[in-house]
């Protein structure tokens, strides 16, 4: 849900509140939406949010705390300018995940708590957090989050690991390792980016099962599947079917159990402005 939307346009709230039984923040629940300014918290977009699920009876899911993007500026150029040390950005890191899960403790029951921590190819990438926190900084970040909000399921989120390759595969190693350990991560996001010029990921059902088999939960957590335009019956009929194979798969393995698009209509999807020429990415069209 784009807050901005939902505050302003009285059709897309009326969809958003009977369509659906769990709402999710686009954007308001980033690091550079609610610490604008060091210390200094602004929870109104957020909180209108779950004001707006309780009304209607929905659950909110948590996105997302730790991800190399929508930083806040004073953090990435404080970072950038040396003024904080590592120690320094290792409690800001943590002062970040428990304030924002205790903000929401109780009402968001599943959070993505980190997102996008892989390369497509299996490596780790370098993110700040890597640098800066080194590499057991995931496993910290699950447990502080977990240690403000015992009750809330945890997740890690990612996009391309929806089939098997190389970075489901090295996910898929995170967390076999981070179970084994006893970290608190239950559950793993798939984000579910398609696209229509591509086939429909390998091997997506048995990659659940694997992940099922680790005990872990699983979401699609960002549902759409762009095309390019212009739009032709066959690409539609490819979508369809895209969108048909991914629920079949998650219908299929009692472990998936949550589904999220990544917006509903074309009206105000993130598609457009970030694929050039394509789009028609979601279930309602841009006239709702
Ligand atoms: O949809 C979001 C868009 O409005 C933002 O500008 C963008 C910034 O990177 O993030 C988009 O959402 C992303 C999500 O938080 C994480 N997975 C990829 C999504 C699409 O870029």
């Amino acid at each position: 849900i784009n807050a901005e939307v939902l505050a302003s346009d009285q059709r897309y709230a009326a969809i958003a509140a009977t369509e659906f039984n769990s709402v999710t923040a686009e954007n308001a629940m980033k690091w550079e939406s609610v610490e604008p300014a060091q210390g200094e918290y602004d929870w109104g977009q957020a909180d209108e949010l779950v004001e707006f699920a309780m009304k209607n009876d929905q659950a909110v899911r948590g996105h997302t705390q730790v991800w190399h993007s929508q930083m806040p500026t004073w953090l990435t150029a404080g970072i950038k300018d040396g003024d904080f040390s590592r120690a320094e950005v290792r409690a800001i890191m943590k002062n970040h995940v428990v304030q924002v899960t205790k903000h929401f403790k109780g009402k968001i029951r599943q959070w993505d708590v980190v997102n996008e921590a892989f390369n497509d190819s299996g490596t780790e990438r370098h993110s700040l957090w890597r640098e800066y926190l080194g590499k057991d900084y995931i496993a910290n970040v699950f447990r502080w989050a977990h240690e403000a909000d015992p009750e809330a399921k945890l997740f890690y989120n990612d996009f391309g690991i929806e089939g098997i390759n190389p970075k489901s595969d090295a996910v898929y190693d995170l967390l076999k390792k981070l179970r084994a350990g006893e970290v608190p991560v239950e559950g793993v996001g798939l984000q579910a980016h398609l696209g229509t010029q591509h086939p429909f990921p390998d091997g997506y059902e048995e990659n659940l099962k694997r992940f099922a088999d680790l005990g872990l939960e699983i979401s699609l957590t960002e549902v759409d599947v762009r095309i390019e335009l212009p739009l032709t019956s066959a690409k539609v009929a490819t979508q369809t079917s895209h969108y048909k194979a991914i629920l079949k798969g998650c219908l299929a393995v009692p472990a998936c159990n949550y589904i999220t698009l990544w917006g509903f209509d074309d009206r105000n999807s993130w598609m457009p402005g970030w694929f050039d020429g394509e789009g028609s990415a979601t279930p309602f069209d841009a006239k709702y």
